[in-house]
């Protein structure tokens, strides 16, 4: 059968964008001063199935200054007032990115953070196939006060699952500390958040869920 050339055209290319790989486009790195000691930023990088294909995934952090568009690796040995400083001068976007093309960019704030305060794969919470990812942010701020993200890529989108209160000293604080959402003896997951009236509480996850409408 002989196509018209238009036709093996177009078929050339659209097999040329299948079979060309996809790449993160990756940020230069902030240019650091001699002579001043850097304390590295420590980074991120969660594994899991996010996608629920039956492949493992790589989510790794990423913190990028909007105003060089470079990547904050690194800071220097100052007063924690100093660096809130530069954090602010960088006005850097938080993200979780992969080099998986069906695994979209998470961006988790576009406000001031020094990054990830936690993360964890939390396991498939809702039975779904695929896994879901807690984050809680390290904001510039002077604050333990903080909350609890829960993300799940539905239809190749991210969309906040749960949501809930805790306080940073809950980390912090505890040497065995292993998750915020563990389930319990009956197999039910449950919270440990916090509530201003009564402090830390200990509640089923399904009161934490963020309802479809808080997505849009
Ligand atoms: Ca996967
Ligand atoms: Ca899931």
């Amino acid at each position: 059968m002989k196509y018209p050339a238009f036709i093996l055209l177009l078929l050339t290319l659209t097999s040329c964008e299948q079979a060309k790989p996809v790449e993160i486009e990756t940020p230069v790195e902030e240019e650091y001063e001699s002579g001043v000691v850097y304390d590295a930023l420590v980074k991120n990088v969660i594994s899991g199935d996010f996608n629920g294909d039956g492949k493992a995934d790589e989510i790794i952090e990423t913190l990028i200054s909007t105003v060089n568009n470079k990547s904050i690796d690194a800071l220097p040995q100052l007063e924690y007032d100093s660096l809130v400083a530069i954090i602010y001068k960088r006005q850097p976007v938080l993200s979780l990115r992969s080099k998986d093309k069906d695994i979209p960019e998470l961006i988790v704030t576009k406000n001031t953070s020094f990054g990830l305060f936690y993360a964890k794969n939390e396991g498939d919470l809702d039975n779904d196939g695929a896994d879901e990812i807690s984050v809680v942010i390290d904001w510039a701020d002077w604050s333990q006060v903080n909350s609890c993200v829960v993300y799940s890529l539905k239809k190749n989108k991210w969309i906040v699952y749960a949501k809930f209160d805790v306080r940073e000293w809950q980390v912090s604080q505890n040497s065995n500390f292993n998750g915020f959402i563990l389930k319990n003896k009956k197999g039910i997951y449950e919270v440990s958040t916090f509530d201003s009236e009564i402090n830390e509480v200990v509640k089923p996850l399904k009161e934490v869920l963020v309802t479809a409408s808080n997505n849009l």
